[in-house]
């Protein structure tokens, strides 16, 4: 269905049929294919209900430059052209759900409510050929093939992690991959914004935080850090592509570049220097000081303040310089704050070595899936979002040759991040504790938007669809063909992806 056409000069090869309603990543819950097939033209118009202007303008943006046609919004009236409506009422398609008509007569969107639209829009932007990513006008023709899918996710909680704190990324890079992760329908954006090597985001009260602390990165570089305006900038940009920004503070360990910038926060009063190598689990606030306390309070209440989502995530990793006893008493005095500030907790798993508040969340990164204090906080109460390191993290190398990334958790290629189900995963945890799943992509040695690109991609698009569709379309042989499929998509985008040989691009 993919062929190269005569004359074509751009890079992306022209397809010359409209492909399955069913090739789309992540798989769509139910796909009726069938009666005519929609073709773009000069005439198309986006018809949108009055809560749809945004999707619709964001649609039309997106489409504009590749196809060359006007496109204009206009109010629902007539059922032609691209509609996009939201029905106004509760109903089975829930907060993210859609539903996508395709006739001769267009292409009409339905869903409750707005985050249902833009994914629903993710989805027809995947059935039409890749050429649509180009940015400037490409031949055509604009066909989507006819018929009908229903789409709601099996998990509510969709994320994926950037360290940016390890290696500092600009608000530009970030946005960048915002925008390459609400192609998979992705709704949560968690960013890793201190740790060891480096404070990356403005806090009043602690102004040397950020300003020597964020100075410099892994190796030595400039670092950087975000004002409030510009996460705030971050926040807002995510928001328009109905993703919510889950910051993460983490504590009590990965604080070298706290306690580099403040001596008090030390035990002995004495700030070591900043960090730029790569080792973990060798600093800690000093859990019995008072100080410690009024700097997480400052802390985490500028943080909220900043923060519209409903997660404040406070790290708690990796606190092998803590002794289990500071440990429990730092994470039990600490969670109240971040309740007491309207926010619900989410925390690494070692949190559960603590006692989680209620409603709180912990992100499992193990790999072995058998961790039984993490089994029985589930059992308890305590919410999962599943992130095993050996199928999710985006930074473990594919094969020993891959020159960016670690490989502590094992080689993770494709296939590995797509093989596993979250919800049997930690062996033991009731399914129904399981909030979703997280891909982190930790940035020792990631730097550049291109790193992000080739670590991510193919991955991220396995763990979205663990997070989107139901576990009976779980099949890696369909899977790996709907992910070739993609492959074009992101040569037009610009994102230079790891070309696995487990995959058949095109
Ligand atoms: C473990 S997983 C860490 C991070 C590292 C990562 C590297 C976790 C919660 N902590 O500090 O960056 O491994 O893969």
């Amino acid at each position: 269905m993919v062929g190269l056409t005569a004359g074509t000069t751009a890079a992306v090869p022209r397809e010359v049929a409209a492909r399955p309603l069913a090739q789309v990543v992540p798989v769509p819950a139910v796909v009726r294919q069938g009666g005519a097939p929609y073709t773009f033209g000069e005439g198309t118009v986006i018809r949108v209900s009055p809560g749809a202007v945004g999707v619709g303008r964001y649609l039309a943006g997106l489409l504009r430059p590749s196809m060359g046609y006007p496109l204009p919004l206009r109010p629902l009236g007539r059922r032609d052209g691209i509609v996009l409506a939201l029905s106004g009422h509760a109903g089975d398609l829930g907060d993210e759900g859609y539903r996508l008509d395709v006739t001769k007569q267009g292409v009409a969107i339905t869903a409750e409510r707005p985050a249902g639209l833009f994914h629903g829009v993710q989805t027809l932007r995947q059935l039409l050929p890749a050429a649509v990513e180009e940015r400037t006008p490409q031949p055509g023709p604009w066909t989507v093939s006819g018929g009908t899918i229903t789409d709601v996710p099996r998990y509510s909680y969709r994320g994926a992690m950037l360290d940016v704190s390890r290696h500092f990324f600009t608000v530009a890079e970030v946005e960048r991959y915002i925008d390459q992760l609400a192609l998979y329908k992705i709704d949560y954006l968690h960013l890793h914004l201190s740790d060891d090597q480096g404070w990356r985001i403005a806090i009043s009260s602690w102004p040397r935080l950020a300003a020597y602390g964020g100075s410099t990165e892994v190796g030595g570089g400039p670092g950087g850090y975000y004002t409030k305006a510009q996460y705030e900038q971050l926040v807002r940009y995510a928001a328009s592509r109905y993703m919510t920004v889950v910051p993460e503070i983490d504590m009590p360990a990965h604080t070298n570049a706290a306690l580099a910038s403040y001596g008090p926060l030390n035990c002995d009063g004495v700030a070591p220097p900043l960090y730029t190598g790569t080792n973990v689990g060798f600093s800690s606030l000093c859990v019995a000081k008072a100080v410690t306390y009024r700097f997480v309070v400052d802390v985490l209440r500028e943080l909220a303040a900043l923060t519209p989502g409903p997660y404040l995530h406070i790290g708690g990793d990796e606190a092998h310089s803590t002794s289990a006893a500071d440990y429990t008493a730092f994470m039990d005095r600490v969670q109240p704050l971040v309740t007491g500030y309207g926010k619900t907790v989410l925390a690494w798993h070692e949190i559960t070595n603590a006692h989680p508040v209620q409603g709180a969340v912990a992100q499992y990164w193990g790999t072995a899936g058998t961790e039984q204090g993490v089994v029985a906080a589930a059992k308890a109460g305590t919410r999962l979002v599943m992130s095993p390191a050996n199928h999710t993290y985006l930074d473990m190398k594919y094969n020993p040759s891959t020159k960016l990334g670690l490989s502590w958790a094992g080689y993770t290629e494709v296939k590995d991040a797509y093989g596993w189900d979250p919800a049997t995963f930690l062996r033991g945890a009731p399914a129904s504790a399981v909030l979703g799943v997280e891909a982190p992509l930790w940035s020792e040695t990631i730097s550049t938007s291109d790193d992000i690109g080739y670590m991510a991609f193919p991955r991220l698009p396995a763990v979205a669809e663990l997070g989107w569709s139901p576990a009976v379309s779980h099949d890696w042989d369909a899977f790996r063909l709907r992910l070739a499929a993609q492959g074009p998509r992101w040569d037009a985008l610009g994102i230079d992806y790891y070309r696995s040989a487990q995959v058949p691009w095109p």
